[in-house]
């Protein structure tokens, strides 16, 4: 964390939701005072209910906590219908760029016309309230249709990212027991075409997975594709004749909106299960309170719907406001570094939310090409900038600053967690003033702490776990068929009830303000995605031919944050030279397949065995330091085969 402090500009301040300090602590204040009225409040002022709620908060069970419980409303009508019904069915929803640059506006009006027609579409197949439906799409108008589509008649769906493999899709469809699934023949990324409906059919092949009866199909390319007759239906002709009017599924609050899957510290990804009338009030609350959207504003997330920030902060929280946003299909690097900067200034973007480690490849790119540097694109729209999944070194931060917000934007960091459903720990852009590197402080209503082992406060200036001492509306609800893993996950009885995000924190002395200093479980957090050393170790082992065992660490990397570090002992002779090269290939290859590209290793070292302790245990403390690159100054005396450090010093 950096010393320097950046005050609210006292213009943009004055006409913020939450304007200083003052109106921030009073928030706070008032949630202190009657917690469950604080939130009910936001719940009635922010949502539409069909039938209001009565009751608040039920913590019969805990901590399987009920909000706004005997309460009915519908998500999707909170982000269509009632923005149409107040007048403002000609509002532009969403801008989309397409990779090649061309742009669609859609209204309001049309897209509740296109998600009532594909809901209509999965009525006529048979999907029922409370069934899941897996959407595999790309970035497209069609990929938020298809998630919106879902809550308008009450099914659960369960988006996996683009970039995930057949194999980890396959889990996914059979862990959530889905009836259904969308996907689109391929995704186009950086003038590249991609397969999406071919990996589809990889992963339901020889039956694998019984529970899912057919496959929607959004023609993206037009691409050649393999067909199932009977299985596989065309998007466009699944809507040709469907209403474009569909009533609502009126759905309890706590009915499951959808599943979203995410690494734990073991093997196997966790589907996290979320409601929908506190998950929706949380993601609206927070696009209004730390990007304060307004109704001129044109909003920008850079996430993918595959993950959590694309659910929140592009499919439910500037929809749920009615607001106008961009969702843009490539990267950040096509057809040059400059295609952020230039999609600002084309559409005059004025809140961006993007990823540090997006920011630090930028950095980089404009350093080797002055044509890519921010400042030759016109930036003047915008007014607040973000920061999520990973925390923002300082230098990145000052570099966002001056260069895209011309140091006028305030950075909102917000730290929070596919678990966590919205921002939890944040600055409010008119209230807070800012420290590089800090997330600042808790959102109001949100009791974040930091407290040791045994769940006891610890002073500022002294770090240690970060934990949510009271339950919050848009929390996990629990993991979709594992409810004991979801306690021992994050309910761990030593922690006196409260609420473990898997992080360590630290507050400043003077401020208060928290800094994250990263997962204290075996989590990794690679250019922004969260990955299990475990997952990637069984991704290893499972190349049973050529793989003995395997160890997984993460070492710092200057642009993606961490980097994935693997340890591999093979069933085979340790191999050198271009022979290591070549079985490294292959394993990362293997790993691509299991997993998904995100998770290949970065280095990967060859030893005749790991470093264990004598009762068998691997050395992790020292296989970090060696993945660094650092001198090993711990007691190696413990080690079984002293000799293999030096085996392990070499990376391919
Ligand atoms: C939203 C999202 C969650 C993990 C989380 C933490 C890290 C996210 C952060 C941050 C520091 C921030 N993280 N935001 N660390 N500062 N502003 O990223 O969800 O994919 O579940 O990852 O990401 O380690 O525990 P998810």
């Amino acid at each position: 964390m950096s010393n320097t402090l950046y005050p609210p500009n006292a213009a943009a301040a004055a006409t913020a939701h939450v304007s200083g300090m003052a109106a921030y602590e009073a928030l706070c204040q008032e949630a202190r005072t009657d917690y469950a009225g604080y939130w009910a409040r936001q719940a009635r002022e922010l949502l539409s209910w069909k039938k209001p709620f009565t009751q608040t908060l039920n913590e019969s069970e805990a901590p399987f906590f009920k909000w706004f419980e005997d309460g009915t409303l519908n998500v999707s009508y909170n982000c269509l219908d009632r923005h149409i019904e107040a007048g403002r069915g000609e509002r532009t929803a969403i801008i989309f760029e397409a990779d090649d640059g061309a742009v669609t506006r859609v209204s309001y009006q049309e897209l509740l016309g296109k998600v009532s027609q594909l809901a209509n579409a999965l009525k006529a197949r048979g999907v029922k309230k409370g069934d899941r439906v897996v959407i595999y799409m790309p970035m497209s108008v069609e990929g938020v249709v298809a998630m919106q589509a879902c809550a308008r008649i009450g099914a659960t769906h369960s988006v996996v990212f683009g970039g995930f493999s057949a194999q980890s899709l396959r889990d996914r469809i059979q862990d959530a027991g889905a009836v259904l699934l969308i996907t689109a023949d391929e995704q186009v990324r950086g003038g590249k075409q991609l397969p999406l409906k071919a990996i589809v059919d990889e992963a339901l092949a020889d039956n694998a997975c019984p529970t899912l009866r057919e496959v929607i199909v959004y023609r993206r390319t037009g691409g050649a594709i393999n067909w199932v007759a009977g299985r596989d239906h065309w998007l466009h002709d699944a809507v040709a004749a469907q209403s474009t009017q569909c009533e609502p599924e009126w759905v309890e609050a706590e009915h499951p909106l959808f599943l979203l899957y995410t690494s734990g510290s073991t093997g196997k990804p966790k589907g996290v299960q979320h409601s929908s009338g506190g998950y929706l009030l949380h993601a609206a609350l927070t696009t209004k309170w730390t990007f304060d959207l307004k109704d001129d504003d044109v909003f920008w997330c850079t996430a993918d719907i595959g993950w959590v920030t694309g659910h929140s902060y592009i499919t439910y929280g500037p929809l749920a406001l009615g607001g106008t946003e961009v969702v843009f299909e490539g990267v950040p690097t096509y057809p040059d570094a400059g295609r952020f900067w230039q999609m600002i200034e084309k559409h005059k973007v004025s809140i961006f939310y993007t990823a540090p480690t997006a920011i630090r490849s930028l950095i980089k790119a404009a350093e080797t090409n002055a044509a890519v540097h921010p400042r030759n694109y016109k930036l003047d729209s915008l007014r607040i900038l973000g920061s999520v999944g990973e925390p923002i070194n300082p230098a990145a931060w000052e570099w966002y600053h001056q260069h895209v917000g011309g140091s006028r934007c305030p950075i909102v960091d917000t730290f929070w967690q596919t678990e966590t459903g919205g921002h939890m720990i944040t600055p409010l852009p008119g209230a807070t003033p800012l420290v590089p590197g800090s997330c600042t402080l808790p959102f109001p209503g949100i009791e974040a702490a930091i407290v040791d082992e045994t769940g006891n406060d610890v002073p500022n200036g002294q770090g240690g776990i970060l934990v949510v001492k009271k339950p919050w509306p848009s929390m996990i609800r629990t993991i979709w068929g594992d409810p004991e893993r979801f306690k021992k996950s994050y309910y761990p009885s030593e922690l006196k009830g409260y609420y473990l995000a898997g992080d360590g924190a630290i507050r400043d002395e003077q401020t208060g303000y928290f800094t994250i200093t990263g997962r204290i479980d075996d989590v990794l957090n690679v250019s922004g995605h969260r990955m299990g050393t475990m997952e990637i170790e069984s991704a290893l082992v499972s190349c049973t031919e050529l793989v003995a065992e395997a160890a997984v660490v993460g070492r710092p990397d200057d642009t993606t944050g961490e980097a994935i570090c693997a340890f591999v002992v093979l069933k085979r002779p340790r191999p050198s030279g271009d022979e290591a090269k070549a079985i490294a290939k292959q394993l990362r290859d293997h790993v691509a397949k299991e997993i998904g590209p995100i998770a290949k290793p970065k280095d990967i070292r060859f030893g005749d065995n790991l470093p264990k302790t004598r009762s068998g245990k691997i050395m992790r403390r020292l296989l970090r330091a060696v993945a660094k690159g650092e001198a090993v100054t711990q007691d190696t005396s413990t080690l079984e085969n002293p000799a293999i450090l030096e085996q392990l010093g070499q990376a391919y």
